[in-house]
């Protein structure tokens, strides 16, 4: 078989896949889903989806990622057929781990480009002047028109988007090491010098006032651990948090070298997503609201969404700064290098599986993949809904199942002592075979309540629609899992045929 492709060095690997897992998510989406759901009340349900599904989740895709990739396989479409030979309902199965990541880099890539776009913006002064209110809508109010001006799309809005594009195809052409970990080593660096600046300015800010945010996040209670939507909620934000549940981690996994030592690569990858989540994303944004408006508004800014703290809240707070400019740039360079170090690990399982098993070339991977985030991108520009629709069947919903999906076919079907003779190897770090027979009974019912819930609760409501919008979107995932099952089916041909040959 031939040499597989992997990474340059062990500081490289861990960087990638951190930031791999380090995104939009931790700073922008965690501190408005825990401002949401009553900051400590959030965070006993969180913390407890860490250890029970986010932790065990992560060490399974690294281990069966280096497991695949050992046998030249790093797409969940050819992973899950290594499981069961092959077969082409297993390949048809994985197919659905290749979908969701490319699903959620289709609306997640267009969200950088605005990241990009807010940071020249900010940069060239031509951003709204700051209006100090200490009403917040009166004081979000110009960014709020600035931020429908730009999205409508713009020209602007277009420009930066075809630039991201760009910039992701032209990393992603030059490889796992010349271009996904040169570009990580700059990265994450920077996003963490970045991260801590913003948080010491935003806790400090208006005489301390900021660190009021980080208490009222920090603030642990147990008053949410009987309402089932703060549990949905918080094992939903682990899930894309960590980037788990889509292939995107086990994609990067199969890429080290045989002997690497995944549980240390594994616990490594989440505590610095952890870190930048709990740490530097519970000190920006929040903090940043609380030390300019009054604390009763928090919940209602950050019930109007992600979009709205990152894109509006937070320049109209930091604007009003000395050097207003240059901090907003800084914060939107911080979301930028966090969304590209993402956008990038979103693309790679569909490189891996057009590489790996329909034996492409590089450059011809890259460009089919590229051509499909960019007709995904634009339908995310266009159509109204169309980014709603994909966050919540690909970046909620499959991610959830396709996590269940994991655990039963990676630790019940393959067998628990496989799995553990595979975790165990060349590991330094002995984790108890007991741990993982809790893991594989409490994740399953844990995931499993939760989309109970779900069906029970909502589905009706979810599903049901006449907005035709949301039926294009719906249709164009339809036919993208349709494209995917077909190309998991043609190319176990190849595959057939490489096995006999190399017997
Ligand atoms: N984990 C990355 C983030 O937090 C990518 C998410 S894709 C579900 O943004």
């Amino acid at each position: 078989m031939q040499q597989r492709v992997s990474w340059n060095s062990k500081l490289g690997l861990i960087l990638a896949a951190a930031g791999n897992a380090v995104g939009l998510g931790n700073i922008l989406r965690f501190p408005s889903k825990a401002a949401l759901y009553g900051g400590g009340a959030f965070m006993v349900p969180y913390f407890v989806a860490l250890v029970l599904m986010g932790l065990p989740l992560m060490i399974i895709e690294w281990v069966i990622g280096r497991y695949a990739g050992r046998h030249g396989h790093g797409s969940m479409t050819g992973i899950l057929g290594l499981f069961f030979n092959h077969a082409s309902w297993a390949r048809v199965l994985g197919s659905i781990g290749v979908a969701i990541p490319l699903l959620i880099c289709m609306y997640y890539i267009y969200i950088e480009s605005w990241t990009l776009g807010f940071a020249f913006l900010s940069l060239f002064g031509k951003m709204p002047t700051p209006v100090i209110n200490s009403d917040a809508h009166e004081a979000v109010k110009p960014y709020v028109n600035f931020f429908k001006e730009y999205t409508k799309p713009s020209i602007m809005a277009y420009f930066f988007l075809v630039l991201t594009l760009l910039i992701n195809w032209f990393i992603l052409q030059k490889g796992i090491r010349r271009g996904i970990e040169i570009t990580a080593k700059i990265g994450m660096p920077a996003i963490i010098v970045f991260g801590v600046f913003l948080g010491i300015i935003c806790i400090s800010a208006n005489n301390w006032k900021g660190f009021e945010g980080l208490k009222f996040i920090y603030n642990l209670n147990f008053s949410g651990i009987t309402n089932p939507v703060v549990w949905v909620e918080a094992a939903g934000q682990i899930f894309f948090t960590l980037s788990l549940g889509m292939g995107a981690i086990a994609v990067y996994a199969s890429y080290v070298n045989p002997k690497e030592d995944v549980i240390k690569a594994g616990i490594w990858t989440a505590l610095i997503n952890e870190f930048v989540e709990v740490v530097i994303g519970a000190s920006i944004a929040i903090p940043a609201a609380f030390a300019m408006f009054s604390s009763v508004v928090i919940p209602e800014l950050a019930q109007e969404g992600t979009f709205r703290l990152g894109f509006m809240t937070m320049p109209a707070v930091f604007m009003s700064f000395p050097l207003g400019w240059l901090i907003s740039f800084i914060w939107f360079m911080l979301l930028f290098l966090a969304a590209l170090t993402s956008s990038l690990a979103l693309i790679q399982p569909l490189i891996a599986l057009f590489e790996d098993e329909m034996k492409w070339g590089h450059t011809k991977s890259v460009s089919v993949s590229m051509i499909f985030v960019i007709i995904g991108a634009h339908f995310s520009a266009f159509i109204p809904n169309f980014i709603d629709e994909l966050d919540f069947w690909a970046g909620c919903f499959m991610l959830l199942l396709f996590g269940l999906l994991e655990i039963i076919i990676f630790i019940w079907i393959f067998g628990m002592n496989n799995f553990y003779k595979e975790l165990t190897q060349n590991t330094k770090i002995i984790l108890p075979k007991a741990f993982f027979y809790v893991v594989a009974v409490v994740s399953p019912f844990f995931i499993f309540s939760i989309l109970y819930f779900w069906v029970v609760k909502d589905f009706k409501n979810i599903v049901f629609t006449e907005e035709p919008t949301k039926i294009v979107a719906r249709l164009f995932i339809l036919l993208f899992l349709v494209f995917l099952s077909i190309i998991a089916v043609k190319s176990r041909k190849i595959i057939m045929r490489d096995i006999r040959y190399t017997k």
